[in-house]
């Protein structure tokens, strides 16, 4: 009898850590005789990732629009509030990741979490610690490329010496002769902004929190310069304010991150003083700018979620 089906997904607004490390965690599991694992997404796949699956010539996975009744591996998130909807009523049987653990359960399962850039690093160390599995090219190509897309090439405070070392080596499998050039590549595939309305560049890579009892998200977004984004910055901040609003959050933040001068416009709508109480500047007409600022988990979040508690 086949086994039964794990789908093995990432969080929502899917980027290409998500995707990549679903396809490659799932194709690895698989191989192994370890589970019958399928890749699977929530949400739509962003023009980065989908630059990526082309150049690749992979198959997007299967994409699902609820979780629940189904048993999955989480790759590259853990908290339910970023979990694809349904996931109440899903059965968890394995975590891999690289951000903070919020996930509680009832049962002992299987997790593995490390503080790097990628959660395809963690794919990747995993696959090369097994003698028995062969990285395809393919499979390589996915996976430096999600490590180049989730350190923005190697540029983001989250970039550790095991994502440098790991990507060289898939570099290499993949055929890649310059890794930053491609890496700038990928993520010139999102950095436009043109054609899009406020709320999908909002959600597109959106992510909510909790802390001190309040609710409250963050989007991100990056761009290869901030005047695209600065000349939309009024529709942006009400959409947020929208947002806000909707969800109940006490505020809502967009990182607009310049990939090439290395720091971010932060917009803000609703309470703003936690922003500025963590970074000890004014805010003014909704937005501050962070130099160096490009991570989300590592520049933000912890000495907002400091300025929260
Ligand atoms: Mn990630």
């Amino acid at each position: 009898m086949e086994k039964e089906i794990v789908y093995v997904i990432g969080h929502k607004s899917p980027d290409t850590d998500t995707v990549c490390s679903a396809i490659a965690y799932a194709a690895y599991l698989k191989k192994m005789g370890k589970l019958n694992a399928v890749p699977a997404v929530f949400g739509d796949i962003n023009p980065e990732t989908q630059f990526v699956l082309d150049y690749f010539k992979a198959k997007a996975p299967v994409k699902l629009e609820s979780m629940a009744g189904q048993k999955l591996v989480l790759v590259d998130h853990n908290e339910k509030s970023q979990s694809p909807d349904g996931i109440e009523e899903a059965k968890v049987i394995e975590i891999l990741d690289h951000h903070k653990i919020n996930f509680i359960c009832s049962e002992p399962i299987i997790v593995c979490a490390e503080p790097v850039g990628s959660t395809a690093t963690l794919v990747a160390k995993k696959m090369m610690a097994d003698k028995k599995f062969k990285i395809t090219p393919q499979l390589a190509g996915l996976l430096v490329s999600a490590i180049l897309s989730d350190t923005v090439v190697f540029k983001s405070a989250t970039t550790t010496k095991t994502d440098i070392e790991i990507a060289k080596k898939l570099g290499v499998k993949a055929k890649i002769k310059n890794l930053k050039k491609f890496g700038i590549e990928i993520k010139k595939q999102k950095a436009s902004l043109k054609g899009l309305d406020a709320k999908k560049i909002i959600y597109s890579d959106f992510k909510a929190f909790e802390a001190g009892g309040k609710k409250f998200g963050i989007g991100q977004i990056e761009v290869v310069e901030l005047k695209e984004a600065k000349e939309r910055k009024i529709e942006l901040l009400e959409k947020m304010a929208e947002i806000v609003q909707k969800e109940s959050f006490s505020f809502a933040a967009l990182m607009i991150t310049d990939i090439m001068n290395e720091g971010s416009e932060i917009l803000i709508a609703g309470d703003i003083e936690p922003m500025e109480k963590a970074f000890n500047k004014k805010v003014v007409n909704g937005s501050v700018y962070l130099e160096k600022a490009m991570s989300r988990k590592k520049d933000i979040l912890p000495p907002l979620m400091k300025a929260i508690e």
